[in-house]
């Protein structure tokens, strides 16, 4: 039971022109079709392993063996951001609406502040990395960011909207800019499944 590579849910030109359709279908059929490559190849001979959910890895880097901690951190953690990110963006976006929006007013003050905040985390991540908001150990809202493929279930935190600050995500269209990059992207926002992420895990 390797792990597979699901299509995109949309098809690869309908986020434009926020992301353009070169870049998505790069990143989806080439980077992360290459995280499951190297994962599956990592995994090859532990079985009991290649079976399990990716987040389950993921979030318990600390238990596996030394051979394939660094793999599956930074290719399992490729693997599993991607499948999210894929579904945290739909077609001119969804609106943010009840607990997530109470819980994101309460903490930020408004979504604008959220965004703000957010954004800055996703310019300051240095390289290659994510931009979190999480649900951190106390069940709070809170910003984040992660180097390289890391994912914040790792320390204990609960993702419920990551986005991708590789330049590859946006290279094509943005070049060196990826604040630009950062406010299109609110334009294609799936708030309805940080929704469902943020139901399922708040307490
Ligand atoms: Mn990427």
């Amino acid at each position: 039971m390797a792990f597979e590579l699901a299509p995109l849910p949309y098809a690869f030109a309908a986020l434009e022109p926020h992301i353009d359709a070169r870049t998505m279908e790069i990143h989806h059929d080439k980077h992360h079709a290459t995280y499951i490559t190297n994962l599956n190849n990592a995994l090859a001979s532990y079985a009991d392993l290649q079976s399990k959910p990716i987040e389950d890895l993921v979030k318990n880097l600390s238990t596996l063996p030394d051979a394939v901690r660094t793999a599956v951190r930074n290719n399992g953690g490729g693997h599993l951001n991607h499948s999210v990110f894929w579904q945290q963006l739909t077609p001119g976006g969804s609106a943010l609406e009840g607990g997530l929006l109470d819980a994101v007013n309460s903490t930020f003050g408004s979504l604008d502040n959220l965004k703000d905040q957010f954004s800055k985390a996703g310019l300051a991540r240095f390289g290659s990395g994510w931009a979190w908001l999480v649900l951190d150990g106390t069940g709070k809202l809170a910003i984040t960011s992660t180097a390289n493929q890391d994912n914040p279930i790792t320390d204990g935190a609960t993702p419920i909207l990551g986005v991708d600050v590789w330049e590859h995500a946006y290279y094509l269209n943005y070049q060196n800019r990826r604040a630009d990059y950062l406010k299109a992207i609110w334009n294609v926002i799936n708030w309805s499944d940080a929704a469902i992420r943020f139901a399922k895990s708040a307490k």
